[in-house]
């Protein structure tokens, strides 16, 4: 079947998103759940899900059953989905709107609709403040009030973005910005500049001898769509694709005490002004100031505010009280991991499985970041969705791998290596004898993510025990902003890899980021040692590294506590 359309996994699951919307506004049970975890595996699956229509069978996918993957087969042969359409008439228009308000199931939505002629989220508001919901039959005043509330923060709240997405866009904005003569200083600031995982909205903070000349090339970059708010002191953008960026321009003196105050958090905020208070002094944007004498003590720059507090300077990736200031004044601040202290990645896809490169592009390109080694860890057998590799086709890779290093100039190591799959019951799906052949088996859940909690963790401990395993590979299987982590006892899983040497991976890729920062910082204060990996499919995807590093310095890691910050003998001797 030739497929003429290119329909991208995000609109097969937008589509199916929709059908379980529908499915659930009509009270329909069980089937909603269905579509939904069908969206989901969609969304979540790494190669383009035509490709997988065109090579296999679409339940193959976890998540996905034979209805659905007819449903599938549709939507790429047509582009869109006769059972929606038919779905989409039976209900009265508008409803959809509604229901993306908390608090607004689908029975109130239909009442709204039905008994109001409401259509809008405006409607709806004007309705409530003239006090025409009170009296539908199961609404009442306490409810119209709520639905008023409920109005009011979907207005405010603004949709959470990835960091991966969302930092190289801060930095193109910050160069430009830097790119101009009369622009003297330029940071990120905000969560952006901590490094947090999902970032609401974008600070950035300058100086400059022409603010208007600043805000007016804000105000008319690329992409900006549209303009909230346009002041010589901050103004805020919002870019075609949705997200906020606020710019503050202030003067030099100040810089140090605004960058400080608007890079947060919050929470660290609060707690270093109250070490000012203590000290009959002031903090906020414009400096730290005594109030005896009205002398400014520290503004200009930020590691000044900090001295004058008693405090070592605080990298802005653990400014979250959860214990920087008290160790900032004990001097036991941890010495980070630096963004330049990897010397390798030890989990990356090829074009064998997954990936859409070969080994060859795979090792240029790792060379190039001034990496020292890569190891290669396609998947295994067992995920058939990813072309995972039998026995036999890995052999026949490590040989392919030994021949590349054979002929290299011994400058930089190819490492062979799997992702291979724990199953249900912990079993490894590759054998002991292909295992044993390997420099680094990288073992991850990929299925039965709905376990109990006592399965799943005797499951990965189980795979921990396999005296191959090395390494396991993003440990909560959590997706950023659309999948929970699964239910696992993470404490035994990092007591026991302390115990047996096996590492934790921080995976790196832009919606995993697994162990998360805080998990990661448990982990190392179980004894654990971690393996940052960027689960690269493509060469490009090596640069996600740095969202690893990021999470690992949000986790409160050292260099020692990474095995791929070492050299390779090193690193040999901790994965034997
Ligand atoms: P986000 O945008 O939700 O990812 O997180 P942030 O941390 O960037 O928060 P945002 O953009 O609302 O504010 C930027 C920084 O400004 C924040 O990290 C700390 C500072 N800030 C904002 N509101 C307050 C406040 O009420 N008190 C204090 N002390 N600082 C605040
Ligand atoms: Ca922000
Ligand atoms: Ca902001
Ligand atoms: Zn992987």
């Amino acid at each position: 079947m030739e497929n003429h359309l290119r329909v991208t996994n995000i609109e097969v699951a937008t589509i199916l998103h929709e059908v379980a919307d529908l499915l659930e506004l009509k009270g329909v049970r069980f089937k909603p759940q269905a579509y939904r975890r069908a969206a989901l595996a969609i969304e979540t699956l790494p190669e383009n899900v035509a490709d997988v229509a065109r090579e296999g069978d679409l339940d193959e996918i976890p998540g996905v059953g034979k209805g659905i993957a007819k449903k599938i087969r549709e939507i790429l042969e047509t582009g869109s989905l006769g059972y929606l359409s038919s779905l989409r008439e039976e209900l009265p228009e508008g409803v959809q709107h509604l229901t993306r308000l908390e608090g607004i199931g689908p029975k109130k939505a239909i009442a709204l609709s039905r008994e109001l002629g409401i259509r809008t989220v405006d409607d709806l508001e004007a309705k409530a403040l003239a006090g025409r919901i009170r009296d539908l039959p199961g609404f009442g005043e306490k409810t119209e009030a709520n639905i008023l509330a409920s109005v009011r923060a979907s207005r405010t709240a603004t949709e959470r973005r990835l960091l991966g997405q969302i930092l190289p866009v801060a930095r193109e904005i910050e160069r430009r910005l830097a790119s101009l003569a009369s622009v003297r200083q330029v940071s990120l600031a905000g969560s952006i500049r901590r490094r947090k995982e999902t970032i609401g909205d974008v600070d950035i903070l300058a100086t400059s001898t022409r603010p208007e000349e600043v805000m007016e090339v804000f105000a008319t970059l690329p992409g900006v769509e549209r303009v909230l708010v346009r002041g010589m002191t901050k103004t805020s953008v919002v870019l075609s694709t949705g997200i906020q960026v606020d710019l503050r321009v202030v003067e030099d003196g100040h810089f140090g005490a605004a960058l400080q105050y608007f890079t947060g958090s919050k929470e660290h905020n609060i707690t270093l002004r109250k070490l000012a208070i203590a000290r009959n002094w002031r903090l906020n944007e414009y400096g730290l100031a005594d109030l005896a004498t009205g002398r400014t003590v520290a503004g200009e720059d930020e590691a000044g505010i900090y001295r004058a507090l008693g405090l070592a300077w605080i990298e802005p990736e653990l400014r979250e009280d959860r214990g920087e200031i008290e160790a900032a004044r004990a001097g036991t601040l941890p010495d980070l991991v630096g963004y330049d202290a990897i010397r390798g990645d030890l989990h990356v896809h090829t074009r064998w499985s997954e990936g859409a490169h070969s080994i060859e592009e795979m090792a240029k390109a790792a060379r190039t970041l001034g990496y020292e080694y890569v190891a290669i860890c396609d998947h295994a057998e067992g995920l058939r969705i990813a072309r995972g590799l039998s026995p036999g086709r890995l052999a026949d890779q490590i040989r392919d791998i030994e021949r590349i290093n054979r002929e290299s100039d011994g400058e930089f190591t190819l490492l062979s290596g799997t992702e291979c799959n724990i199953g249900m019951d912990g079993t490894i799906d590759l054998p002991d004898g292909t295992l044993a052949d390997l420099d680094v088996v990288v073992a991850s859940v990929h299925s039965g993510f709905k376990q109990s909690e006592k399965e799943m963790t005797e499951r990965v401990l189980t795979a921990m025990h396999n005296d191959h395993v090395k390494i396991i590979g993003h440990p909560t299987g959590r997706i950023l902003l659309s999948r929970e982590p699964y239910r696992i006892d993470l404490a035994a899983v990092f007591d026991a890899a302390a115990a047996l040497g096996v590492l934790m991976e921080i995976n790196a890729f832009p919606a995993r980021l697994d162990l998360s920062d805080v998990n990661a910082r448990s982990a190392r204060g179980a004894g654990v040692r971690f393996s940052l990996a960027s689960d690269a499919h493509r060469r490009e995807n090596l640069r996600y590294m740095e969202l690893g590093v990021a999470t690992a310095r949000r986790g409160w890691l050292s260099a020692e506590d990474i095995a791929n910050t070492r050299p390779l003998p090193e690193l040999r001797r901790l994965l034997r």
